[in-house]
């Protein structure tokens, strides 16, 4: 069964203590069977939308097989994807988590870890989000299979969504340690590391927090491991004055700092609004 995602207050109080929290059942049998459909068409290239995503870290028959895929922003390139990524609900939990107005798509990450494939490294979004004011992201991450710990999960260091705010991280894919960036940011905080791997059945989501460390370790186990990623931001988030992000920033406006809703589409917004567009170009599924 899908739920629509409606935290409780004890969800609430867990995700302030521990920086992520699991919300069970976000998505139908039939829904995820549609989305494990997308995953070998995405990265070979074939495009419902025939738009490419804005990232597309790994090519069928061009890339290292040991690497975990990546495809960000699949969204404008699938619908199938779109659907879940861009649902409203996804936009209430994350901004009823973060006292925000409402909530935007930042971008998306669709996941693939193949048996065998190698890690991610421990990470905080936030980290990433100096191209927009307020420089923060909450995100709703997706599994689509039963996870494991020694398949590559995600794994969350409870806690650390209050250390401050770290450099982006010296090597994101297949790093040689995917811990070392963590270990040197835990030790200026002064904290210890508690880390837990995410075990749930497939359509289990997890909120996490932008400031939260993150990352996968390699996929060691018998199964593949595949995940949908809702990044978002405040609905009110702006692009900043002189920060650029390479990809992301191509489509701020010359003369605004607005956030144009054809590219980061408001999902919820706690008076009701939702970028109008949205559910009409589902529909056209
Ligand atoms: O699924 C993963 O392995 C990592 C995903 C991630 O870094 C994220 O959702 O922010």
């Amino acid at each position: 069964m899908t739920n629509q995602i409606q935290l409780s207050q004890k969800q609430l109080d867990d995700f302030d203590h521990d920086g992520f929290v699991v919300v069970p059942s976000v998505l139908s049998d039939a829904v995820i069977e549609d989305a494990r459909a997308r995953f070998e068409k995405l990265f070979t290239g074939e495009f419902e939308t025939g738009i490419q995503p804005d990232e597309w870290n790994w090519k069928t028959g061009q890339d290292d097989p040991t690497l975990t895929r990546q495809i960000c922003n699949a969204w404008k390139s699938d619908r199938t994807i779109a659907s879940i990524v861009l649902r409203s609900d996804i936009g209430a939990a994350c901004a009823q988590v973060r006292h925000w107005p409402g909530a935007r798509i930042n971008q998306d990450n669709v996941i693939w870890k193949p048996t065998g494939s190698k890690a991610l490294g421990f990470h905080q979004d936030d980290s990433y989000q100096t191209w927009i004011v307020p420089s923060q992201m909450m995100t709703c991450w997706i599994t689509l299979d039963e996870t494991r710990a020694d398949q590559g999960t995600i794994e969350y260091v409870r806690g650390s969504h209050k250390w401050p705010v770290s450099q982006p991280i010296e090597k994101f894919h297949a790093p040689d340690d995917p811990l070392s960036d963590l270990q040197q940011a835990a030790k200026a905080a002064g904290a210890d590391v508690d880390i837990v791997p995410i075990e749930v059945p497939g359509g289990s989501a997890v909120l996490h927090h932008g400031r939260t460390w993150h990352g996968s370790r390699a996929n060691t186990g018998k199964a593949q491991r595949r995940s949908i990623v809702a990044h978002c931001m405040s609905s009110d988030a702006q692009f900043h004055n002189d920060n650029t992000s390479p990809v992301y920033s191509r489509y701020k406006l010359s003369d605004s700092q607005q956030m144009d809703e054809s590219f980061f589409p408001v999902l919820w917004r706690n008076d009701g609004y939702r970028s109008s567009w949205i559910d009409n170009w589902l529909a056209r599924s």
